[in-house]
């Protein structure tokens, strides 16, 4: 039964059309860069987003009715969600999904119930992915929303919590292989803590490698073959989490010797939670060949928290392809981990929602396929560090020096010129001239 009656195949009609529903500049087989845009833009759909969230906020309850015609809460339901999302999918020309277990069937009081809940609807979800061809990018277990996790789920103080927790995560691992996803996701929700005076810092981390450890153990016993992905955040649930951000989480899977097995999942929004921009996570990960997957989503400066909203600074996305190009690339995809705002609450907003979001980054691949083309970028970055190439600073980079022989160099300059001007606003001019000239 078709859900979204009157929308039909969303397709690219150009920077002039004014079709609401319609793609301005994502042209799917448009080569960039020697591949099509599809290829070099892996975009999928948050089934938790799309799919479950109904605009509760903290004040009001939902604006959007996601029922699908049927009673929300039933296994009726649950497939309802199949039908919607692989046919907003198909609309959209989307090729992935990502999920949390429990965004895909309600949780039962059993586990072992919620088990075979997820057995049956991933039998139904794969028999949707044959017909269509969709795949998953990744899969997940949530592990913050039931209050058994109030302390967190690895880093909790509850030994049944903790196993729980396990029980959670190697079902999860379970249909994501099942379902062929690319990646597993450990986002830590809970992961984190509000006062030191009741926490075990040490402790709690100890767990949480441990348990990252067992999921790769069995992960790998039951032929998954993808990456393994933290997702950092700096805080919200919890005043303070163990991932804060990217290089937190690397120098964590370093410690534990996880890094071989993992690589990081890149949020937008956390990443300016974190005082950072979105691509200095991404250069971060990439420098440590951890960047795995993206989710593509962005906030609001005004506003403290993860607004998770849809993707709408060309600059950013811009800023963001030119690191995913320059680092090859992404082993996983650009999820949108991103909601509609509260008001808009139809079926239309879902897909213009998505529409803006595949632009937003269509026009960021375009844009960084412009700048790398230009050069002028690469190359001042490259003439700036000039002074290692020959001489004492060649030295210093093929760590055939000593502070001693360099503090004589030192004694014997007397004082260093000034360094090379930044040049920061004519670069950033030169980035506007690449996208906004002719
Ligand atoms: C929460 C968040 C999660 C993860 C998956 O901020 O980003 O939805 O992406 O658990
Ligand atoms: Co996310």
């Amino acid at each position: 039964m078709e859900i979204f009656k009157n929308i039909s195949a969303i397709k690219y009609e150009g920077a002039d059309s004014k079709n609401p529903l319609s793609f301005k500049f994502y042209d799917k087989d448009k080569v960039i860069l020697g591949k099509k845009m599809s290829e070099q833009l892996p975009f999928a759909m948050a089934w938790w987003h799309n799919l479950c969230a109904c605009g509760t906020d903290m004040f009001g309850r939902d604006t959007a009715d996601k029922s699908f015609g049927v009673e929300k809460g039933t296994m009726e339901h649950a497939k309802a969600k199949v039908d919607a999302g692989f046919e907003f999918m198909q609309k959209l020309g989307i090729e992935y999904f990502c999920f949390h277990d429990v965004d895909l069937v309600p949780e039962a009081e059993d586990i072992k119930e919620t088990n075979r809940r997820l057995d049956e609807i991933s039998d139904y979800i794969l028999v949707k992915m044959k017909q269509t061809g969709i795949k998953c990018l990744w899969g997940t277990a949530n592990m913050f929303s039931n209050p058994r996790y109030m302390n967190g789920a690895g880093s909790t103080n509850s030994a049944d919590v903790y196993c729980f927790a396990a029980a959670q995560i190697k079902k999860a691992l379970d249909i994501t292989v099942k379902l062929g996803g690319r990646g597993y996701v450990f986002w830590g929700g809970r992961e984190g803590y509000e006062t030191l005076l009741n926490t075990d810092v040490k402790f709690e981390q100890e767990n949480i490698a441990n348990l990252m450890r067992m999921a790769v153990d069995y992960g790998r016993s039951i032929g998954f073959k993808g990456d393994f992905y933290i997702e950092p955040k700096p805080k919200e649930p919890m005043k303070h989490q163990y991932d804060f951000d990217a290089a937190t989480a690397i120098g964590f899977l370093r410690y534990y010797g996880l890094d071989k097995d993992f690589k990081l999942n890149i949020e937008a929004n956390h990443a300016t939670l974190a005082g950072h921009t979105f691509e200095h996570d991404l250069r971060i990960s990439a420098i440590n060949g951890m960047l795995g997957s993206i989710d593509a989503n962005q906030g609001d400066y005004l506003l403290g928290w993860d607004t998770d909203e849809f993707p709408f600074d060309v600059y950013t996305a811009t800023m963001c392809m030119l690191e995913v190009l320059k680092a090859g690339g992404l082993t996983g995809g650009f999820n949108f981990d991103a909601k509609t705002r509260r008001p808009s609450n139809t079926y239309e907003d879902m897909f213009e929602a998505y529409i803006l979001g595949m632009d937003t980054f269509a026009l960021g691949l375009i844009n960084a396929a412009k700048i790398i083309e230009d050069g002028r970028l690469e190359k001042f970055v490259k003439e700036r560090y000039a002074s290692f190439n020959s001489g004492i600073g060649k030295k210093i980079r093929e760590k055939k020096t000593t502070l001693e022989e360099l503090s004589a160099l030192a004694e014997q300059m007397g004082a260093p010129e000034l360094p090379a001007s930044g040049k920061q606003e004519y670069l950033e001019s030169i980035v506007n001239q690449v996208l906004f000239g002719k």
